[in-house]
């Protein structure tokens, strides 16, 4: 068995990729749950979302995230009620958040919900929520008003990527209810169990940094990293982000945003570090961080360069 930690559309791709790669193996999916929040009454889940309808060949290709061929009747009524409905709900995207809501409500765990909707939309891979605890990713931000006086706030994870486009510079991010939160059994299981297992190549602070933060998951993976089980694959090409705001926010918090700064970031919980072609030339200097470094295209334009990454990345060094 192969266990991927994921984000959102970055690591959904590539899990794509490594289903198609049809490895004979069974492929679990630890997902963060940080951007997770409530909105309309409705439980959203955005990476379990996208993750989800990526796997089930149901995204939408043009966001990456939501539905494909979807209608938005009901934003619609929002915007006769005089609602602004920046955060956007497409019809047939409401229907999954009504279904995991009401079981929510019905006493159901989010990781049965969660199983349970990946069983019905036969999705090739198992996937697991971090924890069946909330958990709240909070973004400090920097907004330069018109007139010059600058404001300091600290805003809900959606609000910073969607409402304000990911552009206030970001001071700091915490995980609020991480302390109490717990990883679910099934999690660290997987993680024990794991043959292998993938840091997949999402933002290691929004994405990746809840789950490595639960309680006790952070040693876990460490002791599989001394033993050389860890593979982590760098969310930077030649310095940018392929997507989001990462290279932006590694620069405010730390000062410099190459593929280097987020091994960094990894450096006790992964063994190997897979970084782009076009920074072979940080090999040495990764090296001697004490990851094995390999070396390929990482940039998933299509299915067939998804396959081929994730057939690299699995294959022994
Ligand atoms: N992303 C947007 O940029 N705008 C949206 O209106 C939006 C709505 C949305 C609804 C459900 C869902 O599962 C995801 C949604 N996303 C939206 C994507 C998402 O919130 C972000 O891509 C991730 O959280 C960041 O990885
Ligand atoms: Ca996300």
């Amino acid at each position: 068995m192969i266990a991927v930690l994921a984000g959102g559309i970055g690591a959904a791709k590539f899990l794509r990729g490594l289903t198609n790669a049809e490895l004979d193996e069974e492929i679990v999916v630890v997902v963060n749950t940080g951007d997770d929040w409530w909105h309309y009454g409705l439980r959203i889940c955005p990476d379990l979302d996208t993750v989800t309808y990526t796997l089930a060949d149901m995204v939408n290709p043009a966001t990456g995230w939501g539905v494909r061929d979807e209608s938005f009747m009901a934003r619609a009524t929002l915007e006769l009620l005089g609602d602004d409905p920046w955060f956007t709900l497409g019809d047939r995207d409401l229907g999954l958040h009504m279904y995991r809501t009401q079981q929510l409500y019905s006493g159901e765990s989010l990781t049965a919900i969660t199983s349970q909707i990946a069983r019905r939309l036969n999705l090739p891979a198992s996937l697991l929520p971090m924890t069946d605890d909330e958990v709240a990713t909070k973004v400090l931000v920097q907004i330069n008003a018109e007139d010059g006086g600058d404001q300091i706030i600290e805003l809900d994870f959606q609000e910073y990527f969607v409402r304000y486009h990911h552009q206030p510079r970001v001071l700091r991010v915490r995980y609020d209810g991480i302390e109490a939160a717990r990883p679910t059994n099934a999690v660290r299981e997987a993680l024990s169990n794991a043959r292998r297992i993938i840091i997949a190549p999402s933002n290691p602070i929004l994405s990746i940094g809840p789950i490595i933060a639960l309680s006790g998951i952070r040693e876990q993976l460490a002791e599989r990293a001394i033993n050389g089980d860890v593979v982590a694959i760098s969310p930077i090409i030649g310095g940018e982000a392929v997507k989001g705001p990462l290279a932006a926010m590694l620069d405010s918090l730390m000062t410099q945003h190459d593929a280097r700064t987020v091994a960094g970031l990894y450096s006790d919980v992964a063994s190997e570090f897979v970084i782009d072609t076009v920074d072979e030339i940080l090999t040495d200097s990764i090296e001697s961080m004490g990851f094995g470094v390999r070396v390929t295209q990482t940039l998933m334009q299509d299915l067939a360069s998804a396959t081929d990454l994730a057939r690299f990345v699995v294959a022994n060094a």
